[in-house]
């Protein structure tokens, strides 16, 4: 038994997919182990990509990740991070397999509706991060 942590990123929100994408993942046998509701502010969204702080992309990200509510969630079960990367699909929704979250809803590579832990150490992490 795994667990990853997920976000449904403020795009994910205001296209109201959140019933959608926690479907999707019940659906696959997970259960959602826990859930917030909240909005990052810049120092919390910093934090959490502090790995990106050198990529061009770093300050659009904290931008976009800041504009409105998200929901961090745990996912649990077999597998799951690797799992959940695979519902959730690649991180450029025009590379993604049909059927992912992010080939179906995602605009862009900046605007990808959906996070996931990548690796055993980020899940825990990025747990205690929004869970403690
Ligand atoms: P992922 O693990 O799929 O979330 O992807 P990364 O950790 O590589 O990237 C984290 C986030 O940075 C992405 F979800 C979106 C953003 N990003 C960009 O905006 N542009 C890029 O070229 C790469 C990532």
């Amino acid at each position: 038994m795994e667990q990853t942590l997920s976000i449904i990123k403020p795009d994910g929100v205001s296209k109201n997919l959140v019933g959608t994408i926690l479907k999707k993942f019940e659906d696959a046998g997970f259960k959602i182990a826990n859930i917030k509701y909240l909005t990052l502010d810049s120092s919390q969204a910093g934090e959490f990509y502090s790995m990106h702080k050198e990529q061009p992309f770093y300050e659009e990200l904290v931008n976009f990740m800041t504009s409105g509510p998200c929901i961090p969630f745990v996912i649990e079960g077999d597998n799951a991070i690797l799992k959940v990367r695979e519902i959730m699909g690649s991180t450029n929704p025009a590379e993604a397999k049909e059927g992912t979250i992010r080939a179906d809803y995602a605009d862009s590579i900046d605007r990808n509706i959906i996070h996931g832990s990548d690796s055993i150490e980020s899940a825990k992490r990025e747990i205690s991060f929004f869970f403690g």
